[in-house]
């Protein structure tokens, strides 16, 4: 490993994203491989200001470094990061590595006040109750548009199946999802249910958690995470604090997989789209012909939607949406 003279490299590297224009190009394509020859990491928590990362394996403390200037790293970030200089430092996070995937959110669909929840994941799994379908679908509509926006899998997992008696119409919800594409799955934590196959399906995979507080995420997660790897994962709460104001990654060893959980939010807000871009991001709307092109199936002349092709109850989700995203709702 040469040895690298830092402080130079962030002044560098400062330079090269604030004075751009002024410096040569030479210069900054130095900093840049300066930069690149440091060691990669993961990022696995966040809480408030602390950073906890993965880095060849180990999952340690780290900082932001000052030439960060408000560059935040989020659960997922791929990024660069200069070594300790003594033993009481922490690991500096000199860059963020550009995002695959970004999972956001905002506060409400009609302001644009957009975070980050979760970069570079593979998948999002949405976690409904089945004794509370109705109100966890209306959750799910919404993930599912935000996960198509970001490029993340969409995965639902109706939990706590073992309460039910009739199985007739959560069976009917995961075909209808299926149909459109999603991975679904039906689990208990209480049975150990369908834990199996969801587990397969996490394989190799990043994937983030999302659902209403109360659906059965920790329950999962305490499951399907062996005890040895969530004292791993509980590097990230720092010291005994269990409240995750941000997303926290955990390991399953054995699976090469990594879950996320997010924080229990009301909403989830889908601020940042344009009401315009919103059919593109139902599937099955985006697969439809209406004989208009560019055609929001609102009311538009002309739109011919074939209604019949498209599940009531998803279209009308769709137009709830829309309205909402107009500030309408
Ligand atoms: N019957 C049943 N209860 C469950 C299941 N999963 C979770 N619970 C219960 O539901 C409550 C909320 O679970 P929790 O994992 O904390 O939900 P979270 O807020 O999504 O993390 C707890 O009382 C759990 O014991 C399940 O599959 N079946
Ligand atoms: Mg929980
Ligand atoms: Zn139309």
């Amino acid at each position: 490993m040469p040895r690298i003279d830092v402080e130079a490299i962030e002044d560098e590297w400062e330079e090269d994203h604030h004075l751009l224009a002024r410096r040569s190009r030479e210069l900054s394509q130095a900093a840049r491989q300066t930069i690149d020859r440091l060691d990669a990491a993961r990022v696995v928590a966040v809480d408030r200001g602390r950073v906890t990362i993965l880095r060849e394996g180990e999952v340690v403390d780290a900082t932001l470094a000052g030439t960060m200037r408000g560059t935040k790293a989020v659960v997922g970030d791929h990024v660069r990061v200069r070594p300790a200089r003594h033993a009481s430092d922490l690991p500096r996070i000199v860059e963020v590595l550009p995002r695959t995937t970004v999972l956001t959110r905002s506060g409400d669909d009609d302001v644009d006040d957009e975070r980050i929840v979760v970069a570079n994941a593979d998948a999002i799994a949405v976690v409904v109750a089945a004794e509370n379908l109705t109100m966890g679908i209306r959750f799910l509509d919404r993930v599912f548009v935000a996960a198509s926006v970001g490029g993340l899998l969409a995965m639902m997992v109706v939990n706590k199946v073992d309460l039910l008696t009739d199985r007739s119409v959560v069976d009917e919800v995961l075909e209808r999802y299926a149909a459109i594409g999603a991975e679904v799955h039906a689990t208990s934590a209480l049975t150990g249910e369908g834990l199996d196959a969801l587990g397969r399906s996490l394989t190799g995979a990043w994937t983030a958690f999302s659902g209403h507080s109360g659906v059965g995420k920790t329950a999962l997660f305490n499951r399907l995470v062996p005890e040895a790897d969530r004292a791993v994962g509980a590097v990230g709460r720092y010291g005994g604090r269990h409240t995750t104001v941000s997303a926290l990654a955990m390991p399953i060893s054995a699976l090469d997989a990594w879950l996320i959980d997010t924080p229990g939010v009301r909403s989830f807000g889908l601020g940042g789209l344009a009401p315009r871009e919103l059919a593109r991001h139902f599937p099955e709307l985006a697969a439809l012909h209406c004989g208009l092109d560019d055609c929001i199936h609102d009311g538009e002349p002309g739109c011919r939607l074939p209604e019949a092709a498209i599940h009531p109850e998803r279209l009308a989700a769709y137009r709830r949406l829309l309205a909402s995203l107009r500030g309408e709702a």
